[in-house]
């Protein structure tokens, strides 16, 4: 077994920052010790057989990306990152566990992919990785498996309230499902978006002729949105179940989550970085020589951007500062411009749904830090420890502490990074965040004890990710 100290370090957990080394034997956290190395020969008798540098760098706990579609079939095509490529770009990243979704079909029986996606992910993954699953158009025999898959340890479930005849089940589906939820102990995780109204709008649109990629946006507007939260928070008040909103766009559907959460509903909400930093202004303005307006597709996902003048995005931060989203995801579901976003050419409506940004997500919140938006500690918080502790993973991640898995990320503050297509490793043709500079980088990744990304090279092997069997969100017991 290897031993491993990292050493002169700032250890920042949730809970403050201490400047201390992290002793990790094979793959676990052992010590969080003084300063100096000297105590390891005496008291600790022990041999370091590697040692990490991390004077004036940050010590964190490798972050936990709860959203990601690695694979998914999607929109006529599969999301262009494999389990593969997609693991090995988030563990460049910092990101040293993934949950992705399993995704259902209605013809499809839930427990098939279910092991569809061990099957998929076993021997390929960079990081461990744990799983929920979707569940589409409900039928009895989906509420059956949620039992069965909850003693595996998916114990999270996401329902659509928009794509209908694909993903949306209707309010008595989502309801018997917010049941077995109650029933369960299983944290229900809604896509909420009134789908049958969307539905409407894109056939008008289409209909006029309006057929580029900004109409996406346009006829998916927040009212939709707010609509289907409250209406979701509504249900589940019903089914006394708890409920999580993945990826919150709107500043008012962030405030229904708020009022929720105001008079004591267990109701969470997630956003990702593409909402806090673009909006559907900078969609409308992206025009390329080679694809002119269609340059906007980079920028489709569901739901979709928000425009700059109604503040969502200042909300979304804030609502981050002040707990009332709890944490970021990447919602990571990467389509390559050429023969997958270009499936819309003529058509918005065609254009497969996503952004790729699971390598991105720890710097692209650390730009926050440096912005004066979160402190340090909320940082970790909201990329790392909140995602642990929501979907049962807390103690083994999430957190640097003896007994924790030996997942660190190494971050140089006075390092920087600029993102690129160039540069990146995840398997598109096109960053969508082409440009961003970073006043910071990842400088080494540490995954349950061993050293995957150092100096920018990659020093795993797919396959030492393990399948995380999760508990039932901490948040709830
Ligand atoms: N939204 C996306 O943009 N992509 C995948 C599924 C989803 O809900
Ligand atoms: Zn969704
Ligand atoms: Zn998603």
């Amino acid at each position: 077994m290897t031993t491993t100290l990292i050493t002169g370090g700032t250890v920042v957990n949730t809970t403050g920052r201490v400047e201390a080394d992290v002793l990790i034997d094979g793959e676990t956290i052992v010590g969080v010790l003084p300063p100096g190395s000297e105590l390891l020969g005496s008291d600790l008798k022990r041999t370091v057989d590697q040692i990490v540098d991390a004077t004036g760098k940050y010590v964190l706990p490798g972050g936990v990306d709860a959203h990601t579609h690695m694979e998914m079939p999607f929109g006529g095509t599969f999301a262009s990152d494999t389990f593969e490529t997609g693991t090995r770009a988030a563990a460049y990243g910092g990101t040293t566990t993934i949950i992705d979704f399993i995704t259902q079909y209605p013809d499809q029986r839930v427990l098939d992919q279910y092991n569809l996606w061990h099957e998929k992910a076993a021997g390929n993954c960079a990081i461990d990785y744990g799983f929920h699953q979707i569940l589409s158009d409900i039928q009895p025999e989906s509420l059956t498996a949620m039992d069965e898959l909850v003693d595996e340890g998916v114990t999270s479930f996401k329902l659509f309230m928009a794509y209908k005849g694909v993903f949306l089940s209707d309010d008595g589906q989502i309801f018997r499902a917010f049941q077995k939820g109650a029933e369960n102990g299983a944290l229900m995780m809604m896509h909420a978006e009134n789908g049958s109204v969307i539905d409407v709008l894109v056939e008008q649109a289409l209909g006029r002729g309006e057929t580029g990629p900004i109409n996406h946006g346009l006829t998916r507007p927040w009212q939709l949105e707010e609509e289907a939260t409250h209406r979701a928070i509504m249900l589940a008040d019903v089914a006394d179940c708890p409920l999580y909103f993945v990826h919150v766009t709107a500043k008012q559907a962030a405030m229904q989550i708020a009022e929720a959460r105001g008079r004591g509903a267990n109701v969470f909400g997630e956003t990702c970085p593409q909402y806090l930093y673009f909006s559907l202004e900078d969609q409308l303005g992206a025009h390329s020589a080679e694809r002119g307006e269609f340059e906007g597709a980079k920028w489709v996902a569901s739901p979709p951007l928000r425009s700059k003048h109604e503040g969502h995005q200042d909300f979304l931060w804030k609502a981050l500062r002040t707990n009332e989203i709890q944490m970021v995801s990447t919602d990571h579901c990467p389509f390559c411009m050429k023969e997958q976003k270009e499936l819309g050419a003529d058509d918005f409506s065609k254009i497969p749904n996503g952004f790729g940004t699971v390598e991105h997500r720890l710097d692209l919140l650390y730009q926050g830090v440096v912005d004066g938006k979160i402190t340090l500690e909320r940082f970790v918080e909201i990329t790392s420890t909140t995602p642990a502790r929501m979907f049962g993973l807390y103690g083994k991640k999430g957190v640097i502490q003896p007994g924790a898995d030996g997942d660190i990320v190494v971050y140089d503050p006075n390092g920087h990074t600029t993102i690129s297509a160039d540069t990146a490793h995840m398997d598109i043709d096109y960053s969508a965040w082409e440009g961003f500079e970073i006043d910071g980088k990842v400088d080494t990744v540490v995954s349950r004890g061993k050293i995957v990304v150092q100096n920018d090279q990659y020093l795993g092997r797919k396959g030492d990710g393990q399948y995380l069997k999760r508990g039932t969100s901490q948040y709830l017991t």
